[in-house]
């Protein structure tokens, strides 16, 4: 039995299409923040005695759906460790309450983690990046803490992330605005990358425009420019979400809240607060921001019409074993 510990991220420079949806191979690169605030913790043991994998997630027994998901996953740590034992899967997201924050990054990096161990495996950060990967592309960068940059590569065993040093992790915090209630049902992201990439005419725009705002991102982690990290994160951010819009039919993700917000963004910054806006496959907004505004921008954000709850984070650290 092995228990291990994984924090969701946030993407900076978005993941927003595959070039091989049975491996999970990203089109492009990513690069990501860790968050502390939003935790999954995960137990496998593998059972020679169990007839088929037994999964259940916040203490409840999961759908078929997600069975044969973690069940595929599982597979792959099974043909790697040689066995044909089924596992017991017992995860818990110590997620605030909020619904819609996607917990596949952490989750599937914290079940990488333990199910490799619990198989008798010890993978390398590199080898375990690229198997979170087959269970969610964004789970690759959560192995890892602070900012996390996801390569495309171009072949199956090179697409991986691993860490970016930069002085800007001591620094920086994350406000998640969530925003909930009054639109229908939004397309879960996996679906909506594939609709957007089959039919937005922007796509193509994108997957020119990301290795550009990569390069950049990097450069301003390494001179430590939060300006210019932050401008690039929304305006990567409004790309992805012009390319949704674009599509047909569009995918539009917004309420009027999420725009509220956006304004609300522009008037911290006016007003000399840090703070920049991302915003993923769902209506929140998540502003980047630094350790001496985070509460100034907390404030700000939980008076906007809409806004349901308001969490604080601060960056994460890589997953761990737990025992
Ligand atoms: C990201 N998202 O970079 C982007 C931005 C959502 C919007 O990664 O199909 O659940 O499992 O590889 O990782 C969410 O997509 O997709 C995501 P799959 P995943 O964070």
């Amino acid at each position: 039995m092995a228990t291990a510990r994984a924090c969701a991220n946030i993407a900076l420079v978005k993941y927003w299409g595959k070039r091989d949806a049975a491996l999970n191979l990203p089109a492009t690169g990513s690069l990501s923040l860790t968050l502390s605030a939003l935790k999954t913790e995960t137990s496998v043991v593998f059972e020679p005695e169990l007839a088929s994998d037994s999964i259940a997630i916040n203490g409840i027994v999961t759908n078929p759906a997600e069975v044969r998901r973690v069940g595929k996953f599982l597979d792959l740590v099974r043909e790697h460790a040689g066995i044909g034992t089924r596992a017991r899967v017992i995860s818990f997201n110590h997620f605030p309450t909020a619904s819609g924050l996607a917990s596949s990054a952490s989750g599937f990096a914290a079940l990488a983690l333990a199910a490799t161990r619990a198989a008798g495996l010890e993978l390398s950060p590199k080898e375990l990046s690229m198997l979170a990967r087959r269970g969610s592309g964004s789970a690759a960068r959560s192995l890892f803490g602070g900012f996390a940059r996801m390569h495309a590569g171009d072949r199956d065993d090179d697409a991986y992330a691993e860490p970016v040093a930069s002085p800007l992790a001591a620094r920086v915090r994350m406000v998640i605005a969530i925003v909930a209630g009054g639109a229908p049902k939004h397309v879960g992201s996996r679906d909506a990358m594939d609709h957007c990439a089959a039919t937005s005419p922007l796509y193509p725009a994108w997957l020119e425009l990301v290795p550009d705002d990569l390069a950049a991102a990097e450069r301003a982690l390494a001179a430590g420019d939060l300006r210019s990290l932050g401008e690039l994160a929304e305006a990567n951010a409004l790309a992805m979400h012009a390319t949704a819009l674009a599509a047909r039919p569009a995918i539009v993700y917004w309420q009027p809240a999420t725009l509220a917000l956006l304004a609300k963004v522009r008037a911290l910054r006016e007003a000399g607060r840090a703070a920049w806006a991302t915003i993923d496959a769902g209506p929140h907004v998540k502003v980047l921001t630094t350790a001496e505004d985070a509460a100034e921008v907390a404030r700000a954000v939980a008076v906007v019409d809409g806004v349901t709850q308001v969490i604080p984070s601060e960056v994460g650290g890589p997953a761990e074993l737990l025992g």
